[in-house]
């Protein structure tokens, strides 16, 4: 090194800064090829794998903590609310990585390759928020809480802060789905349509906030899903039942003024989206669209197997839908039906495992993920395992 003068030193600098450079030019244009190292999850009850259960007292369990959930699959109850895999425990299968642990009421778990904020009915907007406009939060975890709960654990999750943003820019980021409960709660107390939809900008623009606060930190992959065609929730059918034929989609028998503000939540996310990739070109963010994959259930249930489209609850009592609010899956007395994998809905609000893997399939293999995911850096076994015979593949 002695023999190095300050110019060839200037010069080995600059040629270390530039091929930099130019790794740092390859790694964005191959933004969408990812191997993912975890997943890290926020949401509601929709990804939460025993976060509420995890949080809750002996003497005020949630109704996930209870026989039937969880019969087909892990054949005991773990909190998630469904029978068996949630689509979140799909896609982990699909990467090759263990189901994602929750953060809440964990002991000694290791976090490396996974960590789940998910709370079942979580709201996207802060509870104190929403309660000053009147709306009831059964908890306070929302979105904001658990982004700065992860904040706060990272040196326990991966020690240093730089070890942290490789795990973060390594990770698959789900970021939701969250912000249906921000209009349940005020539907389920009947408030009017244009009331609730006020909430949407709001929703909005903090499920953006909280990927930009993401991004800060090496979020590198996210996963957004929107909205769900809520008027085919056996709970809206039940709750907002009329004689008035004109109010249903006659091929599905859905709710239509439910499904358009559905469809309305989810067109105002993906613009925000839009305008996050454009500000972020280094990132991708990918709209996960759960509101035609799973109306795409209710419109054609024979091709799935589906006996009876998404309109009777597996688990449930109560006419015309098996739904009830005051005696819901879980309680005692109720019991779900023989053959869960035959119906979408499981509990009226949540859904089957079956319909949970058509709609993971749809999201990993397509077409309902925008822009679609690009598996050619996937490890040949991940891949093979995965049958993934309609992708383009590349050996690696
Ligand atoms: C997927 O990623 C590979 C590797 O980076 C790239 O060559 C290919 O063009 C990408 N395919 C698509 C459809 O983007
Ligand atoms: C959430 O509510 C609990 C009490 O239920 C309270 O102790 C806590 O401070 C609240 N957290 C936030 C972030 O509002
Ligand atoms: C449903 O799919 C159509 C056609 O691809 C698309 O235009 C629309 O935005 C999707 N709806 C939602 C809510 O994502
Ligand atoms: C399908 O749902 C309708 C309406 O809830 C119900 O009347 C019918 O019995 C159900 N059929 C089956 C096969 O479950
Ligand atoms: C309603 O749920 C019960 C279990 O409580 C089940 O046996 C029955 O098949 C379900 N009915 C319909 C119409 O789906
Ligand atoms: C109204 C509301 O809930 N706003 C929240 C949006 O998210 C940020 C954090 O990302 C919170 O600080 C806000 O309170």
């Amino acid at each position: 090194m002695a023999l190095l003068d300050s110019h060839v030193l200037m010069g080995i600098v600059r040629l270390i800064f530039l091929s930099a450079l130019f790794v740092g030019t390859i790694v964005s244009s191959e933004s969408q090829c990812r191997n993912f190292e975890s997943i890290i999850s926020f949401g509601d009850s929709i990804a939460d794998t025993g976060n509420l259960l995890g949080l809750s007292d002996r003497n005020n369990l949630p109704m996930s903590a209870f026989p039937p959930y969880g019969e087909t699959f892990f054949h005991h109850p773990t909190g998630r609310f469904s029978d068996g895999h949630l689509i979140i425990d799909f896609i982990a299968e699909f990467l090759g990585l263990p189901y994602v642990p929750p953060y809440f009421g964990s002991k000694n778990e290791n976090f490396e390759k996974g960590v789940n904020f998910a709370v079942a009915s979580a709201t996207a907007l802060e509870s104190s928020f929403l309660e000053e406009r009147g709306y009831h939060c059964p908890h306070n975890i929302s979105l904001g809480v658990q982004l700065k709960i992860f904040k706060e654990s990272l040196p326990n999750l991966c020690g240093l802060p730089s070890d942290c943003r490789d795990m973060i820019r390594n990770a698959l980021i789900l970021m939701g789905e969250i912000g249906a409960n921000d209009y349940n709660f005020p539907f389920f107390e009947s408030r009017p349509f244009d009331e609730v939809k006020e909430l949407v900008p709001f929703v909005i623009s903090n499920i953006s906030s909280a990927i930009t606060e993401l991004i800060g930190m090496g979020g590198r992959t996210f996963l957004v899903p929107g909205g769900f065609p809520i008027g085919c929730s056996v709970a809206y059918l039940t709750l907002y039942q009329t004689s008035n034929m004109e109010e249903y989609d006659p091929l599905t028998g859905c709710l239509k003024w439910p499904n358009k503000f559905g469809e309305y939540h989810s067109e105002q996310l993906q613009v925000e989206l839009k305008r996050l990739r454009k500000l972020n070109p280094h990132v991708n963010i990918i709209y996960a669209d759960y509101y035609n994959a799973s109306l795409s259930l209710g419109q054609e249930p024979a091709k799935y197997r589906f006996i009876n489209g998404t309109l009777s609850a597996c688990c449930g009592v109560g006419k015309p839908y098996n739904f009830s609010f005051s005696q819901s899956c879980g309680s005692v007395g109720v019991e779900s039906c023989n053959n869960p994998s035959k119906y979408v809905a499981w509990d009226g609000i949540h859904m089957t495992e079956a319909a949970h893997k058509l709609m993971a399939d749809g999201l990993l293999k397509g077409p309902y993920a925008t822009p679609p995911f690009n598996w050619s850096c996937l490890s040949s076994k991940i891949k093979n395992k995965n049958s993934l015979e309609n992708t383009i593949l590349f050996d690696e």
